[in-house]
């Protein structure tokens, strides 16, 4: 069977106050082509599909229209909430619209859903079993099984994976199932991972060795990672929460990272949707299709006369979101606006020169009885900016203070 992987959609996010929602619903457009194109058997998405826990209208819309368009094409959704959702807003509606193929984890209950999938080698190797981990803090599992030594992330997620549930499971006896099952909707077995099956699971953690960026929630302390090593069941681990499409330990524990940059330290992240193959136990395939985005987030750098040179962003994108770094020594007055006029989408404007490579500490001046007040303040301006005043600048300060004393 063949399975897409998303994760970290974050809509209606902003990016330095720039509203995403037009890049989201171009770059949600893009992958929907690409599922037309390939036609997988199911899409699964990793967690954080909201970027706030109270996801704006447009983002409501978003995810809506997002998903009608996958059930129209009876593909198989597989979406779990990740932090930046809430777990039980996520879930809302889930049992109903489960019957059109979308999927839903519900917010953490104790048990960890699984859904049974056929396929072609089922004959051979069993049905897939796709499991759905929404978000988990050690708190949330505590809170289940009080009696249980759980005192961090890794001991959390392990605990999680040994109470499993069977949600709804497609090719055995419905009406036994149903007779199972309790309020929320899921059977009551309990029954641990058959390694001998093909297994695999949708999780939203840090796995430790993850290489982190910017857009991604820090945790004071950083004490959220989880071990690979409890992952050892499963043939395919579909990850969200780190935004750099990459692996863990192995090529079968993935993050597929956000469709889109959502911060400048990922300006050299290529972004993809990950194609994952199940063939029989064991043999996993794995693709990446690029993704393009309507505006790419990227950075320039140069002095204000090249980034102004129309020779040097003529053939570049210039609705691109830009972070500009200009060199020149001085400051250039009211640069954001003027550089707008070629770059509207300018987020981001910086120096790099004497001044911000260097941060001394400024401290108090000595001597200050015997030197004059030029004088005291040439010192003050060459330790913060690492230079000395111009000749123009000199003069400019003497008169100022002259007019001062005066
Ligand atoms: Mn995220």
């Amino acid at each position: 069977m063949k399975l897409v992987h998303l994760s970290d959609l974050h809509l209606g996010k902003r990016v330095n106050e720039f509203s995403m929602i037009e890049d989201q619903k171009y770059i949600l457009l893009q992958i929907i082509n690409i599922l037309d194109e390939i036609r997988p058997d199911g899409v699964i998405i990793a967690g954080d599909v909201y970027d706030k826990s109270v996801p704006s209208e447009d983002a409501v819309r978003l995810w809506d229209g997002f998903l009608s368009m996958l059930a129209d094409r009876k593909l198989q959704v597989y979406a779990i909430s990740g932090n930046h959702d809430s777990a039980v807003r996520f879930a809302q509606n889930s049992r109903i619209i489960d019957m059109a193929g979308i999927h839903l984890s519900p917010a953490y209950d104790g048990k960890v859903s699984h859904f049974t999938c056929a396929d072609e080698y089922s004959d051979k190797c069993g049905d897939v079993n796709i499991y759905m981990l929404p978000f988990v803090k050690p708190a949330n599992v505590r809170a289940f099984y009080p009696d249980e030594e759980i005192t961090d992330y890794t001991d959390a997620v392990r605990i999680a994976l040994t109470h499993l549930s069977c949600r709804k499971d497609v090719e055995v006896d419905t009406a036994a199932a149903e007779e199972n099952s309790d309020i929320s909707g899921n059977t009551a077995t309990n029954t641990s991972i058959d390694s001998t099956k093909r297994n695999i699971l949708i999780a939203h953690q840090f796995v430790t060795g993850a290489e982190r960026c910017e857009s991604e929630e820090i945790t004071i302390g950083g004490l959220d990672n989880v071990d690979a090593s409890i992952f050892d069941d499963f043939d395919y681990v579909a990850l969200g929460h780190i935004h750099g499409p990459q692996f863990v330990k192995r090529e079968t524990i993935r993050y597929s990272g956000t469709p889109l940059k959502y911060s400048f330290s990922e300006k050299d992240h290529h972004k993809s949707v990950t194609v994952v193959t199940v063939k029989e136990k064991g043999d996993i395939e794995i693709e990446k299709i690029p993704l393009t985005p309507k505006r790419d987030l990227r950075q320039i750098k140069g002095t204000y006369e090249e980034l102004t040179d129309k020779k040097n962003y003529e053939s570049t994108n210039t609705e691109d979101y830009i972070q500009a770094i200009l060199t020149d020594e001085e400051d250039i007055p009211d640069a954001i606006s003027k550089l707008r006029f070629i770059y509207p989408n300018l987020m981001k404007l910086s120096y790099d020169n004497k001044r911000t490579r260097e941060n001394r500490i400024v401290e108090g001046a000595s001597d200050v009885e015997r030197k004059s007040p030029v004088e005291l303040f040439e010192e003050f301006y060459e330790k913060q900016n690492n230079q000395e005043m111009s000749k123009e600048q000199k003069e400019l300060v003497k008169d100022l203070i002259e007019g001062i004393w005066n």
